[in-house]
């Protein structure tokens, strides 16, 4: 197929075939009767009763009855968007996989992201591991790549990760906490299967709070394979780097956003999609040859050790761009059915014991959840043919033709045909295994420390402060005096400094065990060295009736050529309106907006400010500066939040001039976090 044509998104195009067009339409039923009267059932006079003849009611409310399916058991809360992948550099050499070959084509894609915790309903901005799934519509078949926004994970085994999610998700016996780790049987878990010590590291980084979908990393997790055309297998792992530079919220502005708007991170992507700003993420690959498997202090089957980016490189080989929002957020993200057994000819799995367990895992739940025939689905079937002897099942919809369903046949002369690797059939890689069956974790797994005091080891102060305080905060909130020491306990292996500071905060004792003697760092796992980005940061900019007309709009167009959005906060909805003609249309009143959903505050102010807008900018003010975030003013402003008593402090400007200070206000929204303020 030509480039052209893979760039107009086959699967769109195959979707558009299932959109149906309600607008201006005649009303029927699903039986194709049109409809007179929808409002009133039918009845034996007008006071009723309701007659059970009424086959139009009936229809309507079964259906009703029946719209939901069971959410997803983790992950339930998620949003997905369509987008493409494009091949900067042919893999030829390293795999036959069909999209990695030539560099320009553009794979269709489908993205979902997710909160792993919390119910369908739960906010988003709660701290939580964020999934990051990728169902790749390759011409040979659906690759999908279910991974997180941490490169590792709490277990080694498929087998416990029942138990690790009945930990995780709100206890049962009162179904409290929603939404998050900070309750007992998570940290009893953690504190009994200590192989989940480096997660929790990672789990309590700002990791778990990120800004935006569009602002985190994504990690495929497993050690999977990439097989050439010559039958040679290399180990790999993939990873997702977010173009816009990973940010992250504070974990008081996390909370608290809960609240103002629990929608935040579906809102983000889809309002971006929508205004064009496309969320874009480069692929990564860290490949090792099959000799070099033993020669790492960590077993790269053992899914809760990463590869040290510093000896085994990234190396970039495409772009992911998400581009288009979906029509039906059940009919395509709800029904999505993601598989990480879902791969290609090129790609195969490696014997990690966790990746073995999602093999079983994901197609179970999804014929639970979605049904029989969910491959059928718009948003699930690939967009190359399938032919093959399934048949029948709830709800199916492929019609096939003929007689014949089963192999080996000759009534259709053995079709459909299986393909030979040599000409495109997926053929598993032929490694070696030995050993005995039984069940039993290798010696090479049992080192939990050295990696999760690697990551502490690569934390800039800040982030040691913010893990402090997250692990504070949620073992604050367990109740068994004996669960928090031992989860301090654990942690003493990881640093005896960390471990004092808890035991101090916690009421418990000091640990008297040594710490990991892991002196190494890896600067790659830090966000200290993150490069930002003010692409679509939104700065709330508080403007009062008769504001400075010309250098606000100056200053205003400054901020949008920089790709920051402006959001215009007043008193009130409607239009305000500034010296010299100029008006803005006011996209947020104080009580609509809220400082946390601004990335940075810019205090126009104007003439006849009232006490009601005084009071209100002050508090905008003094949430944006307890947060870190920019704060810029002009003069006017800036003597409205003088008694907040911040002016003059890191990352507070007051406009001199108003060139000068849109290139300094824009810098400041580039640093995003101003950590010296206390
Ligand atoms: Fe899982 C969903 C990611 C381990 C069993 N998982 C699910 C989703 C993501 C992940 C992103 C949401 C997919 C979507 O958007 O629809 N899971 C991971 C990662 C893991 C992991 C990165 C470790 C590396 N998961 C894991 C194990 C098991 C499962 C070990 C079971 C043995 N996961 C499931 C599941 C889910 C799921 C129960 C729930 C809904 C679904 O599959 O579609 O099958």
């Amino acid at each position: 197929m030509s480039k052209e044509a893979m760039d107009e998104n086959k699967k769109i195009k195959q979707r558009n075939a299932f959109l149906r067009d309600n607008n201006g339409k005649e009303m029927s039923s699903n039986e194709g009767v049109k409809i007179s009267d929808d409002s009133n059932s039918l009845k034996a006079g007008d006071r009723g009763p309701t007659l059970l003849e009424d086959f139009l009611m009936r229809e309507k409310l079964s259906h009703f009855d029946r719209e939901r399916i069971p959410e997803r058991v983790v992950h339930a809360r998620g949003y997905g968007a369509y987008g493409e992948f494009e091949l900067y550099e042919s893999l030829e050499e390293l795999t036959m996989a069909h999209f990695l070959q030539d560099p320009g084509v553009k794979t269709p894609l489908f993205v979902r992201f997710s909160e792993v915790a919390g119910s369908k309903g739960v906010n988003e901005t709660n701290r939580d591991v964020r999934g990051f799934s990728v169902k790749f519509y390759t011409e040979e078949g659906n690759f999908d790549l279910v991974g997180n926004n941490i490169p590792i994970f709490f277990i080694q085994d498929g087998v416990k990760f029942p138990d690790l999610i009945h930990a995780l998700k709100p206890e049962p016996n009162n179904e409290i906490p929603q939404g998050s780790t900070a309750h007992d049987t998570f940290w009893d878990f953690i504190a009994n299967n200590q192989e989940s010590a480096a997660m929790v590291m990672w789990i309590m980084s700002d990791r778990t709070i990120p800004r935006s979908f569009r602002m985190m990393q994504g990690f495929g997790v497993h050690t999977f394979r990439l097989v050439n055309k010559e039958g040679k297998s290399r180990f790999v792992k993939f990873h997702w780097r977010p173009v816009l530079g990973m940010h992250s919220f504070v974990w008081d502005e996390a909370q608290k956003l809960g609240g103002a708007d629990p929608d935040f991170h579906r809102r983000d992507l889809w309002e971006n999609i929508n205004a064009g700003n496309f969320a874009e993420f480069e692929l990564g690959i860290q490949v090792l040859e099959e000799a070099d498997e033993f020669k790492f202090d960590f077993d790269i089957l053992d899914a809760t050790k990463l590869w040290p980016e510093e000896d085994i490189p990234v190396r970039i080989i495409g772009k992911m761009t998400i581009n288009q929002n979906v029509e039906n957020v059940f009919a395509e993200t709800e029904q999505s059915a993601f598989h990480p057994g879902n791969i290609v000819r090129g790609i195969d799995f490696s014997n990690d014991p966790l990746l073995q367990g999602r093999l079983f895992s994901y197609t179970d739940t999804q014929l639970a959840r979605v049904g029989t025939n969910y491959q059928e689905l718009p948003i699930n079937r690939p967009v190359c043919p399938v032919h093959n002897n399934q048949r029948d099942g709830a709800s199916r919809y492929t019609i096939d033709r003929g007689r014949v369903a089963y192999h080996d046949n000759s009534l259709a002369n053995n079709s459909p045909y299986t393909v030979p690797g040599t000409k495109g059939g997926f053929v598993t890689y032929p490694s070696t295994v030995q050993g005995l069956k039984e069940r039993k974790t290798a010696p090479s797994f049992l080192d939990h420390f050295s990696q999760a005091r690697l990551f502490w080891n690569s934390m800039t102060g800040v982030e040691r402060s913010h893990i402090i305080q997250a692990l504070t905060f949620e073992l604050g909130k367990v109740k068994d005096v004996s669960i928090r020491q031992q989860v301090v306990d654990m942690l003493g292996n990881i640093s005896t400094e960390l471990a004092t500071i808890l035991a101090r905060e916690l009421g418990v004792a000091v640990p008297n065990v040594a710490e990991s003697s892991v002196t190494k760092s890896s600067p790659a796992l830090s966000m200290g060295n993150t490069v930002f980005s003010p692409k679509t940061l939104r700065v709330g900019v508080i403007v009062g009736e008769g504001f400075d007309g010309p250098s606000t709009q100056y200053i205003l167009n400054e901020l949008k050529g920089a790709g920051l959005r402006p959001v215009i906060v007043h008193e009130r909805l409607g239009v305000v309106h500034g010296t010299e003609g100029v008006e803005l249309k006011v996209d947020d009143s104080f009580l609509t907006g809220s400082p946390l959903v601004y990335d940075g505050l810019f205090v126009v102010g104007g003439q006849n400010q009232d006490e009601y807008f005084q009071k209100y900018t002050r508090s905008y003010a003094i949430e944006t500066y307890n947060h870190f975030k920019p704060i810029g003013a002009t003069p006017t402003g800036a003597a409205l939040i003088q008694p907040a008593g911040i002016i003059g402090k890191p990352g507070v400007i007051v406009e001199q001039q108003p060139a000068a200070f849109a290139e300094q206000f824009i810098q400041a929204m580039t640093q995003q976090r101003f950590w010296n303020r206390m």
